[in-house]
């Protein structure tokens, strides 16, 4: 369930520069990842003994977690440190992105934690749902105070800076993190930029595709639901022979459904739309003629092209380097072997227990099929993980959502991003929020920069990129300084 996971991350965005829409998957785009070191700053491991259950008094055991740092443009003993939050995948070194720009210009070190659990930093030997009741995100911000402090001594023991001056930085779930961490530590971090961060959480959140509609704009909207009703109405006739045309045979209609809304997902949260819908589009009007009213049969043949374009894009630019059809099969989420593909179950196992935000059909106005509702997530879940316990309300009381108090976070979001309801909604001198605003522009874009496209439009997502970076730039000096004073 690609666009399910949630969050994209860094090494999705990425691979904008090179890549089409790039999906929310792991195993092979990081092991492709992991040969062009270009990606990254820095791949060198190193390891700290980490607390497994931090709010229990009984419990004493450790285990390892990975950590980077990146230390080139540091200027002891002043600098800044900036702790770049890794969050639900393998976090497998510090990618080259704007945040190397913000460390030139702030002097700053460069740390990076990879979140527990996930990647390296896994304390058991299988994941089952028992052996994953520390995996949540109070216990990794633990992590991170408790990592913060180690590192700040060992800075000292280096460098003897004394006392640092923090920034918290992240993107989705890890912009997430980076916001709370500001809230419940304060006096750990000067402040913390929150990308692209879903705070909200709710059971449904139908809003996600009600978003991708808008983002798409009507008459993209449009085919994607018709191809939807199509593939509805052809996996009841004849399931193969629709799931045949999209490679797809061997996954069950309710998960063929699925497939089908993340992709068009993924591609709007990736910033990536024309080349979702612009294909589709000239399918469309090129069978115009065809189309009957729609309670009676469409043609054949529009039937065909549209499921064909859709399906040549589905192979071309989802399955194979970004997704899997894996992914859709649920046996893929019950393996508890620790491993490069371990983040989906891990992850699912965080949007079961702390975070829902499930992406369900909306009353009305859908793109994804009504079946994708909330019991079929509930039952995903329970198939997954057995009876546990949905604290996704609690979430909120213990974050605040949308309310969350604190200061000095920044808050980022793109105007076309699906997750853009679940962020922060207002913008106060406390807590400033910025919008970046234009055709494309979509999850994490003031961190990753804009993906490739036409040049007009590359054009006004690098013009509202770079706004916003602007102001990211003010708030962090002001606040950089006053930590310091
Ligand atoms: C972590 O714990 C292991 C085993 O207890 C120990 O051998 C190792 O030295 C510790 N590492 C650090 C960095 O403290
Ligand atoms: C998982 O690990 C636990 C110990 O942490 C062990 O008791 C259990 O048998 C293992 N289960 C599986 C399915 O490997
Ligand atoms: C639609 O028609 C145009 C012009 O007739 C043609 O160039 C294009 O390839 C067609 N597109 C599709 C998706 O059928
Ligand atoms: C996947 O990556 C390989 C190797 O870079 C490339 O040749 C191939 O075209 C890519 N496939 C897709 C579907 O993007
Ligand atoms: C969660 O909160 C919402 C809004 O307050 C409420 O409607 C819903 O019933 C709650 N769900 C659960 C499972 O507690
Ligand atoms: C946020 O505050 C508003 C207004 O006080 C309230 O209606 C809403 O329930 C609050 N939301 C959460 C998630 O606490
Ligand atoms: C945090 C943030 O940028 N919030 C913005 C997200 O988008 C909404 C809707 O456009 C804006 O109102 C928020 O200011």
């Amino acid at each position: 369930m690609a666009t399910l996971i949630g969050a994209l991350s860094l090494v999705a965005l990425l691979f904008f520069s090179s890549f089409p829409p790039a999906a929310e998957s792991r195993g092979s785009r990081v092991r492709k990842l992991e040969e062009e070191s270009d990606f990254f700053l820095t791949q060198k491991e190193h390891w700290f003994n980490q607390t497994l259950d931090h709010f229990s008094i009984t419990g004493h055991r450790k285990f390892q977690q990975r950590y980077y740092e990146f230390l080139d443009h540091y200027q002891a003993p002043k600098g800044p440190v900036f702790l770049v939050v890794c969050g639900e995948e393998s976090c497998d070194g510090i990618f080259r992105n704007y945040i190397v720009a913000l460390a030139k210009k702030f002097g700053a070190a460069l740390v990076s934690l990879e979140h527990r659990y996930y990647g390296k930093s896994y304390p058991f030997s299988n994941l089952t749902a028992r052996n994953l009741q520390f995996l949540s995100s109070k216990q990794a911000l633990f992590d991170m105070a408790v990592f913060r402090q180690y590192y700040q001594e060992h800075l000292n023991a280096k460098y003897g800076v004394g006392e640092s001056p923090w920034f918290v930085i992240g993107l989705s779930y890890a912009g997430a993190l980076s916001a709370w961490f500001r809230l419940k530590f304060p006096h750990l971090t000067c402040g913390s930029l929150a990308s692209s961060a879903a705070i909200h959480m709710v059971y449904n959140f139908a809003d996600y595709d009600l978003q991708m509609g808008r983002s798409v704009g009507t008459e993209c909207k449009t085919v994607l639901q018709e191809i939807t009703h199509l593939a509805e109405k052809q996996l009841q006739n004849d399931g193969n022979s629709v799931k045949n045309l999209f490679g797809a045979s061997k996954i069950k209609d309710d998960y063929f459904l699925y497939l089908l809304a993340d992709v068009a997902g993924s591609a709007i949260q990736d910033g990536t739309p024309d080349q979702l819908c612009s294909p589709l589009i000239d399918a469309k009007r090129n069978g115009t003629n065809l189309l009957v009213p729609s309670y009676l049969s469409l043609t054949i043949a529009l039937d065909l092209d549209l499921s064909e374009v859709y399906s040549t894009y589905i192979k071309n630019n989802f399955l194979g380097n970004y997704s899997s059809l894996d992914l859709y099969d649920p046996e893929y989420y019950k393996n508890t072997t620790p491993g490069q593909n371990s983040a989906d179950r891990l992850w699912w196992f965080q949007l079961c227990t702390e975070f829902g935000n499930f992406q369900v059909a909306p009353k009305s106005d859908a793109i994804r099929s009504s079946r994708i509702d909330l019991r079929w997530h509930l039952n995903f879940c329970k198939n997954m993980f057995g009876s546990v316990y949905h604290k996704i309300n609690m979430t909120n009381v213990y974050y605040g959502g949308k309310n969350i108090s604190g200061t000095k976070i920044i808050f980022t979001n793109g105007s076309q991003d699906p997750w853009l309801g679940a962020s922060k909604q207002t913008s106060s001198k406390d807590l400033p929020s910025y919008l970046l605003k234009c055709h494309n522009c979509a999850h994490g874009f003031d961190l990753a920069g804009c993906p490739s496209s036409a040049s007009d439009v590359k054009e006004k997502c690098e013009n509202a990129v770079h706004a916003v970076r602007q102001k990211i730039i003010e708030h962090m000096e002001l606040w950089l300084s006053q930590c310091s004073a």
